[in-house]
């Protein structure tokens, strides 16, 4: 068993895809074990996507991540973390497969809908960046 984080981002939340996304998580046999609503502040942006800190969109992704409240998952399952990759799609949906939710819900390579953790070591440095024990489920 494993875990990973998933976000539903700003743009995501604002275009009612919440129950859209679950869904497909619940679809593929995912178990979700917390789940929270967050509107995060530039500080803990920044704090998030500090492994970033150096890239060039690195201003306007903690921008728009604090643009408005966002989802914050945490999933459980066998192989979550690849699971999770594939059903969100390359990060630039023009290059995402077909049926992915960054090909079908994204608009911009950074307005893409989704977060998910790409690693054991990020996943468990992200779930607890929003979550604490007590917060997630057996
Ligand atoms: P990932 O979300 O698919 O793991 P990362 O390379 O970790 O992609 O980048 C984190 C986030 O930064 C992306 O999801 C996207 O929102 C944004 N991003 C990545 N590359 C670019 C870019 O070239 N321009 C603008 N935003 C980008
Ligand atoms: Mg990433």
């Amino acid at each position: 068993m494993e875990r990973t984080l998933s976000l539903i981002k700003p743009d995501g939340v604002q275009k009612k895809l919440t129950g859209e996304i679950i869904k497909r998580f619940e679809n593929e046999g995912i178990t979700i074990v917390a789940m929270k609503k967050v509107h995060l502040t530039q500080k803990q942006a920044e704090g998030f996507y500090a492994v970033h800190r150096e890239r060039p969109f690195f201003n306007s992704l903690t921008k728009f991540m604090t643009s408005g409240p966002i989802i914050a998952m945490v999933l459980e399952g066998e192989n979550v973390i690849a699971k999770n990759r594939k059903l969100m799609g390359a990060t630039n949906y023009k290059e995402a497969e077909e049926g992915t939710i960054r090909r079908e819900f994204a608009t911009d390579i950074e307005k893409n809908v989704v977060h998910g953790s790409d690693a054991p070591e990020t996943a468990a440095f992200e779930i607890a960046y929003f979550f604490n024990n007590l917060e997630i489920t057996g």
